[in-house]
């Protein structure tokens, strides 16, 4: 399946689907035998892209769990006949299948990845046609993220979530009506190689047809540098301007399908030519070492939860640019398309992660962060499911991602349980296949729990990188007692680097939460001081170890989980409140950040 962002061309059209759609739960799951999947029966009206939980003032509907349904009329124009034509859905969360008319169409599973719905044959062309989506988002240990489901005696379910966010559901991104000829550019990629001021940039076309194809790259002024023809090629371009960090440069790559002069196909796409590798302790970008500064994030803000908010995303890239960060990772799912689309443009850089998150099993893992606790998630008699769940969501999210400048490696869990050998198998077989899958063979790293220490981590060697997620001076040995927290890291840190000489490491995690203009004197945990001496001792240790080359607060901003003993309101790591203002770290991230030099321990 083509995972081409949706575009108008001389040959393509996409019109929005954004809007008021139809919206009901089905806590018995009847919808199907009642014939929902034809109309909704007194839907009600629910924005999209959003998650439908936060609109609602009862309960039930905001925790909702099950079975859920969308619907919406869409006019295929009579214009497009012998077109192909589909639905494009950003996302849909966890589970969908889609329908035309009451014609099933296709099902998709996980929740953070596109996928499209060709309804040519069900769709009525010069009408409305209706679609309508059912959706699932129950939580289970065979798909990505892990959690469990339960059942309470009014036999309503309940999401268990073995991880630290709101188990947000529904239509959350960008969904579009598109139009494509029958023989159509179904991919592309690009490899990039620097030969002195010149670049060469190899391609590879995926058409559905047997016509030639033409592959052109202007620069921003729309001038045409390379052109080459045929499914491989390279592209030549002399005096290449280079993409970097906060000083992005793109070039348009444009490829045709044509019959003689008339063009069957055209896709277009801004395009960013560098290179990324990793050499001895150091992350290389353009063949020069970079120093990351940043965050994990979430795609979280207020009423829409994890819908995609165009308005958020500027507001965030605002943020990012203004306290001098270069660099943060989808924690802990891709994110939505227009968000790598934006990053290309500011020249900030992506650790792109996949959903496998509550890989560990326990109610949220910072829980067990700590305990030393082994336990064996992967030697379970349903790890094979989550596996092949596993792989196809990396497939997926490499074949929509791989054309990003801005993506410079590839997370492939978060926080997975390493402590047993019988993970080893499960971690080849992930990293095996992304490799496999990236024509860039991007650097790859998985995110370690506290748990996963050197001499008791089985799975470290197969990343590229090493990422720690580490809480000295908050989950474990705070307050007034940061100083053994500083002693018990520096400790862990004296056996990383002797463990893994040869690999840089950077911080995928460290932060402490902090209630937003909550301040005592002396400093006490949640308190703004106390985020900042926390991060103080943080970096103090990172500076002293030549081989940590990067650092990514937990998190950008508080966000929302799960409610619990552990959270008030959500978790408050946030550099930045939910509403995005700055706490009073912003304004120490910002000094430090800034003083950085990009090539920090070069
Ligand atoms: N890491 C000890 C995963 C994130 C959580 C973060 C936290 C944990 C910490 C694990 O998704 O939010 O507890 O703040």
């Amino acid at each position: 399946m083509s995972m081409l962002y949706p575009i108008n061309s001389t040959s393509r059209r996409a019109v929005s689907l954004n809007g008021l759609w139809g919206f009901r739960t089905d806590p018995k799951s009847e919808g199907l035998a009642c014939g929902w999947q034809h109309g909704l029966p007194a839907p009600d009206s629910i924005p999209v892209p959003a998650s439908f939980a936060d609109f609602y003032t009862d309960k039930e509907t905001r925790e909702y769990c099950g079975d859920f349904w969308y619907q919406t009329e869409v006019f295929v124009p009579e214009e497009w006949q012998g077109k192909r034509v589909s639905v494009r859905f950003g996302c849909a969360t966890h589970l969908a299948t889609v329908y035309c008319n009451g014609v099933e169409i296709t099902s998709h599973e996980g929740g953070f990845l596109p996928f499209t719905a060709d309804i040519t044959e069900a769709a009525h062309f010069g009408r409305e046609n209706r679609i309508v989506v059912r959706m699932n988002n129950e939580l289970s240990e065979t798909r990505l993220p892990c959690g469990a489901t339960t059942v309470l005696p009014s036999g309503r379910k309940i999401a268990k979530p073995y991880f630290d966010f709101y188990n947000y559901s529904g239509l959350q991104r960008n969904v579009f009506l598109t139009a494509e000829p029958r023989e159509s550019i179904t991919g592309y990629s690009v490899r990039h190689t620097l030969l002195g001021a010149d670049a060469e940039v190899a391609y590879e076309v995926q058409t559905n047809g047997e016509h030639a194809v033409t592959v052109e790259l202007a620069d921003e002024a729309g001038n045409v540098v390379a052109q080459a023809a045929g499914r491989t090629g390279v592209l030549t371009v002399r005096d290449a301007k280079l993409w970097k960090v906060r000083d992005a440069y793109l070039y348009t790559i444009r490829i045709r399908i044509a019959d003689g002069e008339r063009v069957i196909d055209e896709y277009a796409e801004p395009i960013g030519i560098r290179t990324v590798e990793v050499r001895g302790r150091q992350i290389l970008l353009n063949g020069e070492p970079v120093y990351l500064k940043g965050f994990g994030k979430h795609e979280d803000s207020d009423i829409v939860g994890r819908g995609f908010n165009i308005g958020v995303m500027k507001r965030d890239f605002e943020l990012m640019k203004w306290i001098g960060a270069n660099c943060f990772r989808t924690s802990h799912y891709p994110y939505s398309e227009e968000i790598y689309q934006m990053a290309d443009r500011e020249g900030i850089l992506i650790i792109d992660e996949v959903q496998a998150v509550g890989c560990f099993e326990s109610l949220m893992n910072f829980a067990e962060a700590s305990s030393g606790k082994r336990t064996a998630f992967f030697a379970k008699e349903t790890t094979p499911q989550l596996l092949a769940h596993h792989l196809h969501s990396i497939e997926e999210m490499i074949e929509r991602d791989k054309n990003h400048a801005c993506v410079i490696a590839w997370s492939l869990l978060n926080e997975p349980d390493t402590t047993d050998p019988s993970a080893k198998p499960y971690f080849e077989a992930v990293f095996a296949k992304a490799r496999e899958f990236d024509p860039q063979k991007r650097p790859r790293t998985f995110a370690l729990l506290m748990n996963s220490k050197p001499g008791v981590c089985q799975c470290h060697q197969y990343a590229d990188f090493l990422s720690l997620n580490r809480y000295y001076g908050w989950y474990l040995l705070g307050g007034a007692e940061i100083e053994l927290g500083e002693a018990a890291f520096r400790s862990e840190m004296d056996a990383w680097q002797e463990a893994v000489p040869d690999k840089p490491l950077i911080f995928t995690e460290y932060g402490a939460d902090t209630d937003a203009a909550y301040d005592k004197l002396p400093s006490t945990m949640w308190s703004e001081s106390y985020q900042i001496e926390y991060l103080e001792m943080c970096h103090r240790v990172f500076d002293s170890y030549p081989g940590i080359v990067g650092e990514l607060v937990w998190n950008f901003a508080d966000f929302q989980t799960t409610e619990g003993i552990m959270r008030v309101g959500g978790n408050k790591k946030g550099i930045f409140t939910r509403q995005r203002q700055p706490k009073r770290a912003a304004f120490y991230f910002k000094e430090r950040w800034e003083s950085l030099p990009l090539d920090y321990k070069a």
